[in-house]
């Protein structure tokens, strides 16, 4: 009886026990939520209040927590008269956050999951979850935290028609054909798993974005999905097209400063929260890569971000407007533009408005130095951008744990006292990895960046280590052998496409469109700044981009004492080398070795590393199912394969230009370079039309 009922329960919340999920466990799909429902008698789980989320929560545990656990689990908010009379350490935990531990509630020695909303409960829930399935013991349990940025979230980058832009997980989640009437179980699986590592916000569309989606049919629809996600804490947001009053509304303008245009986006936001009630807010993309925005009609920015503010603002929503900016007509250095932009614009921005800051000056790439507008903009809050899907490294075949690369740049020292990047921020935006791939990520491995994101979005020290550990218990069980082996794999793993890409601060070497494979000889795009040769600027004598102030002088964007040590090569970081100088191929770097050596030495570490991770997975053949096993083994042999070519297309290419021979004992390029260049590739995925 107990046990229907419970499977009744489950079903209406959309987790069908006898559903795909159960029946293809191997399959991926239930990501680091696996279910471990014991057999025999539940843990009991009681809950004090009734709203929908504590109902979650409570659910969350019966389903996940083991059998055996003495003291039984309360699921509260911390108003609960019993709550208040036990006398909590429950201060400073703010809105979301939890606090787990044995506490005396009604007379009852109990695990006491409580936060001060539903919401709170609902993370402390996961929280005792995560303990759990890690290897702690439920009784035992003593978890209290708080998130660090107020606004975690996904930007996803879907299309109306189902395609993702730089998606490597198949179609869009999103069915916009047949919302608002059908909501496949998996938009509430979707909200489950990011509500368990602490995602509170998603931006449904494309930055790139049509109109269609202001429309009223499709805000029937992105109102379906917002019902499905409020219980998990999730807000949806919308990427607005800025020219939507010209395309939707017949107006002649977008003109931020023409009240007409102003007041149909206050109508816009009027329709939207009819429906909406807790929609957060439009993402952003203007005056970028061919986007319609305020400078089209000689306003500014924050005139813009401004207008659509005062439209929002009287229902509580926000306004993240993006700093990826550069623009063609502009021989500025592409690092330099968005600072140059942005940065007089600080304190300028109405209350509601956040700046999204990608995490690095250019775009993406697998290796770049912290943005400069980090703390550079202290009357502004910031959200910080990062790319979770892999556009630029490897897509989804590669195996490359993000974690370590998130954690570099949220830790990043700014130079302003001792503030690291994480705290100038208000919200962290990750452009995920979701597809309707069963596994939602392309790969096993591509859901711990996911998860990796979530973690630190939450807590931006966690280390990035520690987070794969955690991540690789969950996901493939606590066998102490899979974890140490997958931990280790994954911990390199994002360091080896950096050296098989293009290391030493080298970027935006790849191919043209879409973006899939080596392409530094690229020199005849449109735009200077879309060529790789337009980065790396290689001759015979040298390579690299000098930021310096003898060059481009980035690097006075930075605080003074940022600043001071990129100005020189030797007190630059060597990984970011060619980022910020121009130096000899023969310059000496710390190992003793030359440049060209030891470029050299990096690519053929990357593609080592690759054929190592290959080892180390074979000796898990027997540990893991063989579903994920196999996909695993068969893509790190595409992924050593892809890191060959990296290597050798990027050397026979290098050596056409500094006319040096390998140093001794190197394997040459299999190919010339002409075989490199002429590969051609019209159907990768992602790539926009
Ligand atoms: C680039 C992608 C492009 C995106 C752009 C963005 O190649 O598809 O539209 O970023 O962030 O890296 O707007």
């Amino acid at each position: 009886m107990r046990v229907l009922a419970m499977a009744a329960a489950l079903a209406a919340l959309g987790f069908g026990l006898g559903g795909a999920g159960a029946a293809r466990a191997d399959d991926g799909y239930d990501l680091w939520l696996r279910p471990r429902a014991p057999a025999g008698t539940p843990a009991q789980v009681a809950r004090r209040g009734d709203t929908a989320t504590l109902r979650l929560a409570e659910a969350e545990l019966r389903r996940a927590l083991p059998a055996g656990a003495t003291l039984p689990v309360v699921v509260a908010t911390a108003a609960d008269p019993a709550v208040v009379a036990a006398r909590l350490p429950l201060t400073g935990l703010g809105d979301e956050g939890y606090l787990v531990r044995a506490a005396t509630i009604g007379g009852r020695r109990v695990m006491l999951v409580a936060g001060h909303t539903d919401r709170g409960a609902l993370y402390g829930a996961f929280a005792l979850i995560r303990h759990v399935a890690t290897g702690g013991v439920a009784d035992a349990a003593l978890l209290r935290s708080a998130p660090r940025l107020a606004l975690r979230m996904l930007d996803h980058w879907d299309n109306l028609d189902g395609t993702v832009e730089r998606g490597y997980a198949g179609q869009s989640l999103w069915d916009w054909w047949t919302l608002p009437d059908f909501r496949d179980p998996r938009y509430t699986d979707y909200a489950r798993a990011n509500a368990s590592i602490g995602i509170n916000g998603t931006v449904l569309n494309n930055v790139n974005a049509k109109a269609d989606s202001l429309t009223a049919p499709y805000l029937a629809k992105a109102a379906a999905l917002a019902d499905v996600f409020r219980p998990w804490g999730i807000r949806v947001y919308l990427s607005a097209r800025f020219s939507a009053p010209i395309e939707l509304g017949g107006l002649k303008t977008a003109d931020p400063r023409d009240p007409a245009v102003a007041g149909w986006w206050r109508a816009k936001a009027d329709e939207i929260y009819r429906s909406i009630p807790d929609f957060g807010g439009f993402l952003v993309k203007a005056n970028s890569e061919g986007q319609p925005g305020p400078r089209d009609y000689g306003a500014n920015h924050a005139d813009g971000a401004n207008m659509l503010a005062a439209a929002l603002r009287p229902h509580g929503g926000r306004v993240i407007w993006r700093a990826f900016v550069y623009a063609e007509t502009d021989p500025e250095d592409r690092a330099k533009q968005a600072y140059s932009e942005f940065r007089p614009l600080d304190g300028r921005f109405a209350a509601n408005v956040l700046v999204q800051v990608k995490n690095g000056a250019i775009d993406f790439q697998p290796r770049e130095p912290f943005h400069p507008l980090f703390g550079a903009m202290p009357r502004t809050p910031m959200v910080a951008e990062f790319q979770i899907t892999k556009e630029y490294l490897g897509f989804a075949t590669h195996l490359a744990y993000l974690g370590p690369l998130f954690a570099e740049t949220l830790r990043a020292q700014t130079g302003r006292g001792r503030q690291d990047v994480a705290d100038t921020l208000t919200g962290m935006a990750g452009v995920a990895n979701i597809g309707r791939d069963r596994d939602w990520s392309g790969s096993t491995f591509n859901q711990a960046n996911w998860y990796a994101f979530g973690r630190l979005a939450w807590d931006p020290d966690l280390p990035a280590d520690r987070i794969a550990r955690e991540w690789a218990a969950q996901t493939f069980g606590t066998d102490a052998q899979v974890i140490a082996t997958t931990s280790a794999m994954m911990a390199g793993s994002r360091e080896a496409v950096v050296d098989y890409t293009g290391a030493l601060g080298l970027a935006h070497l790849m191919a043209t469109g879409h973006h899939y494979g080596p392409g530094p000889w690229v020199r005849d795009l449109a735009r200077p700044e879309w060529n790789p040769v337009y980065y790396h600027r290689a001759d015979a004598a040298g390579i690299g981009f000098d930021r310096t102030a003898a060059g481009s002088d980035a690097v006075a964007q930075y605080a003074a004492p940022v600043a001071r040590a990129l100005a020189r090569p030797d007190t630059t970081p060597e990984r970011e080398l060619l980022w910020f100088h121009h130096v000899a191929w023969d310059r000496r770097m710390a190992d003793g070795r030359t440049l060209w050596e030891d470029l050299v030495a990096h690519y053929d570490r990357g593609v080592g590393y690759v054929a190592t991770m290959r080892t180390q997975w074979d000796t898990l053949r027997t540990k893991i199912d063989a579903d994920r096993w196999t996909k695993t083994a068969t893509y790190l042999a595409v992924q050593q394969r892809e890191a060959q070519w990296w290597r050798d297309a990027s050397l026979a290419y290098w050596m056409s230009v500094n006319h040096r021979p390998l140093p001794a004992g190197v394997v040459p390029p299999a190919h010339d370079l002409h075989w490199y260049r002429a590969q051609s590739f019209p159907h990768a995925p992602g790539n926009p039309k």
